[in-house]
Order: structure tokens, then C-alpha cells, then sequence
């Protein structure tokens, strides 16, 4: 039995047989030619059957596309004027000696994945998601995300970040709010983790830098482009710092660090997207109250609450960076009625050590310094309204003392949303959740 190759390999091979496994993505009868799109893994090839080989290969007759095939053939050199400028293997055709049918469809695909554009609507890429991934512009999607996740982590490593895994299934809600799920826990209620805030605090207090990459839960009940109801999180939490502009300082080089990643790694998935890397320049930072007043200024907006929304964060994006060049912007200084009891509050009372970090018109991370004296932990409790009586386990971890300290979270999706410019953070999820949607 022949060793099987990755179709990228084939461009080497000029007038030699290989043997490839992979898909049919599409199939073309030109008279008595017929013409296979075949792809694996690496790449997509060109694939001919004459019809003087035919009886080795009378499998084409039931091949359609999607259909999963494994072929014996000769790779050929196209001539000058049939090459593909461009394509990894556009300067190839195999010639097929044989074809086997490895696997094929029991019905027709739902949805046509042949076009080099998959043209259908979010509803029908979702609910058919099987299907669409087989398309390989969607499968770059998530071979972005999986660049982002292991540059994210090695960026962390770097800097002597920890990494932790805390658990999901919790006692208590950790972001105050109405947007947890409580679930049944044997004869109790449990919450499902909306962050992993408390133990990461726990973390940074014992190994002074952690990070995590794990599943956080959110009972959002609206329908945006940029809210699902289960997303991965990217934290960070560091000890011993001066100040929140540490973290942020902290966060931006880690930032920076993994999508040089995406330099490095994942050229082709970006270009199918157009999608362009942010420019490395120092992320400005400005207080919330400044860019209030400069969307009032620069685009007559007014807001409410001392709060700024969506729109206002494109409006701000756009700004900063038409200013100073930079695809990011962090808003500083949120008024502690914003930010949840953890937050440092600034030295005024009114605002917090706290901030946003947007990303052309998004917001992907939130952070800041946390409170990190029992007594004033269990101040800010209460003004919130709540009894510390249940943050009991949470308390403790200041109760023996705990460093000055601070960190971030990140929402994964959102970061390879806005990189490639998809419509909707669902597009960066392999089987998102939202108020309707718990299938596929
Ligand atoms: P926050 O609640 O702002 O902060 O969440 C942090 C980041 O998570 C992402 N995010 C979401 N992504 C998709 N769908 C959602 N429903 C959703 N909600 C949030 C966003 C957001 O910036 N514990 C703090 C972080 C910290 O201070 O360390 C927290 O959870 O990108």
C-alpha cells in the first residue's frame, strides 16, 4: 500500500505517482473528461479522468461533490497557459490511475459548499454547520482561532504567566448582575461561571501571574452581533503591581506578542478574509469622561449614565484611529457604578482603576486593579447591596493578606471577529449559543 501525501506536497512530484485522501469539493464534466477539485487538509488539487482510464476508475460515475475518495495518479505540469497563478498547486493537474470511494453522502448536501464564496445566510450556515465548516473559508476561521489560542498562551508563558483552570459550576455568581444561569446541583442550586474572577484572584495571589483560557457563561438575553451565551475567555491576573496602568501595559504587549502569531502562522487563512493585522503602535489610553466629551464634541452624540454604547464605541474607534493610527484604544476611569465590587476605586471615590479595551469598534477586553484590603472588599460588598456572608470563600483569600494586584478578560471570539471584519461573533464559534440556538 502506498504512503499517502498531503496535496501540498504535490507541486514537487512533477511526473511521478502519488496517492492522496481527501474530499471532493467539486466535480466538472467537460465531454468525456471529468474534472475533481479534490482537497485535504493542506491544500486543494486539480484532478483529471480520461477516458482511457475510466475502467480503473469507474468509481467517478457516483462521485458529486463532498463525495470523500482516495486516487492513485500522475502529477502533470500544466502548460504556461493553463496555470493557476497564485495557488499553491496551480502549476499541477493529477492525471488519476485509479479512485476509490472512500465515504459519500446517504442524501444530497443542504447546502452548496463548492463556491469559492459560501453564500448563504447566518440562519443556514449555523443549522447546517456540519456542512459549512467543510468549506475551507470557514474552516480559516478556525485555524485563526486556534493560532489565537496557542499565541495567547505562549505570549502569557512568556511572561511567566501560570496557567490555571478554575471551575465552572460555582456557589455564587461572580459579576453581580442578572446575566447568570443557576442550575440544579444534586439537592442545591449552582451558578455556571460568568468569569473566573474569583479563583484568578485566588491564583494571582498565591503564583503572582495567571492565566487562563476556559468556557464562561453569560444568560444575555438579547440578540447582537457580538454577544453569545457561551464564549471562551482569555484572563490574565498579575500581582504586584504599582498601579492599573501595569496591567494594561502588561495586557498590550501580550496582546501585541499573539498576533505576531498570526504574522508568523496564518498568512493564507488572513488573506481569503482581506483581513489585515493591527498596526504595533502604543495603544492610547483615555479616560471614559474624555471620550464622552469628544463624542459629543466630534459627533454631536450625547449619552446617558456617564455610560458609553455600542455606537459610541465605533465612534471612538474611529477617532482614535483616524489620530493616532491605532487599531485599538483603551477607555479608562468607568464611575464605580459601572464596574462590579472587585474594582479599585480611583483615589476620587467616583471612578475606578478599571478599563476597556476596544478594538476597531469593539469591546474585547475589560480589566483593571482589584481591591485587595479585606476590610474595603468588604465595604464594597455592601454598597453593592450585597451580603458578604456569601462571599465568604472569596473573602478568605484576603483575610491572610493578598498582593496589590490586577488582570483582564478577554473574549476570544470577539478578537477573531473584528481580525477578519465577520458580521457576527456566531461566525467565530463553532456551535454558538444564543437565546434561541442550542443545536447543533
Ligand atoms: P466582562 O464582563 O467585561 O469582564 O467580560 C470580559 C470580556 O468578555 C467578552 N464578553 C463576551 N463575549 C461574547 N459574548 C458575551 N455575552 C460576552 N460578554 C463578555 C468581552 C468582554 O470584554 N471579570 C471581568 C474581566 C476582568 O476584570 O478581568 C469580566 O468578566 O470581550
Amino acid at each position: 500500500m502506498q504512503q499517502r501525501m498531503l496535496i501540498r506536497e504535490v507541486p514537487s512530484q512533477i511526473g511521478k505517482e502519488v496517492f492522496l485522501k481527501g474530499w471532493v469539493s467539486v466535480r466538472r464534466d467537460h465531454g468525456k473528461l471529468v474534472f475533481l477539485d479534490v482537497r485535504d487538509r493542506s491544500g486543494s488539487v486539480q484532478v483529471v479522468v480520461l477516458p482511457n482510464h475510466l475502467d480503473s476508475c469507474a468509481a467517478v460515475h457516483e462521485v458529486r461533490n463532498e463525495t470523500i475518495v482516495s486516487l492513485v495518479g500522475r502529477v502533470n505540469e500544466r502548460p504556461a497557459n493553463a496555470k493557476k497563478e497564485g495557488e499553491l498547486t496551480g502549476g499541477v493537474e493529477i492525471e488519476a490511475l485509479e479512485l476509490t470511494i472512500l465515504a459519500k453522502g446517504e442524501e444530497d448536501l443542504p447546502i452548496d459548499v463548492s463556491s469559492s464564496d459560501l453564500d448563504v445566510n447566518l440562519d443556514t450556515l449555523l443549522n447546517n454547520r456540519t456542512v459549512s465548516l467543510r468549506h475551507p473559508k470557514i474552516q480559516a476561521i478556525f485555524k485563526l482561532y486556534s493560532l489565537l489560542l496557542a499565541g495567547y498562551d505562549q505570549a502569557c508563558r512568556k511572561e511567566e504567566f501560570v496557567e490555571i483552570k478554575t471551575p465552572k459550576i460555582l456557589s455564587s455568581a461572580t459579576e453581580g448582575g442578572a446575566n447568570f444561569f443557576k442550575i440544579k446541583y444534586f439537592d442545591r442550586e449552582a451558578y455556571l461561571a460568568q468569569s473566573p474572577q474569583f479563583y484568578k484572584q485566588a491564583g494571582a495571589t498565591v503564583f503572582e501571574r495567571v492565566f487562563e483560557i476556559g468556557s464562561v457563561f453569560r444568560a444575555e438575553p438579547h440578540f447582537t452581533s457580538r454577544h453569545v451565551n457561551e464564549y471562551v475567555g482569555l484572563d490574565g491576573e498579575m500581582a504586584f503591581i504599582e498601579g492599573v496602568e501595569d496591567v494594561m501595559a502588561m495586557l498590550e504587549k501580550i496582546m501585541f506578542s499573539t498576533f505576531s502569531f498570526f504574522a508568523l502562522e496564518g498568512e493564507i487563512e488572513l488573506n481569503r478574509y482581506a483581513g489585515h493585522l493591527p498596526p504595533q503602535v502604543a495603544i492610547p489610553r483615555i479616560r471614559l469622561s474624555e471620550a464622552l466629551r469628544l463624542l459629543k464634541e466630534e459627533y454631536g452624540k450625547e449619552v446617558e449614565n456617564e455610560d458609553i454604547d455600542g455606537e459610541g464605541e465605533r465612534m471612538i474607534s474611529e477617532y482614535v484611529s483616524k489620530k493616532y493610527g491605532s487599531d485599538f484604544v483603551f477607555l479608562t476611569h468607568y464611575p464605580a457604578a459601572l464596574r462590579p465590587f472587585y474594582s479599585m476605586p480611583s483615589a476620587d471615590g467616583k471612578y475606578t482603576e478599571t478599563f476597556d479595551l476596544l478594538f476597531r469598534g469593539v469591546e474585547i477586553a475589560s480589566g483593571g486593579q482589584r481591591i485587595h484590603e479585606y476590610r474595603m472588599l468588604v465595604d464594597s460588598i455592601r454598597r453593592k447591596g450585597l451580603d458578604p456572608e456569601q462571599f465568604r470563600d472569596y473573602l478568605d483569600v484576603f483575610r491572610y493578606g493578598a498582593p496589590a494586584h490586577g488582570g483582564w478578560g478577554l473574549g476570544s471570539e470577539r478578537i477573531i471577529q473584528k481580525l477578519l471584519g465577520l458580521g457576527s461573533i456566531k461566525e467565530a464559534l463553532l456551535y454558538p449559543r444564543d437565546v434561541k440556538r442550542l443545536t447543533p
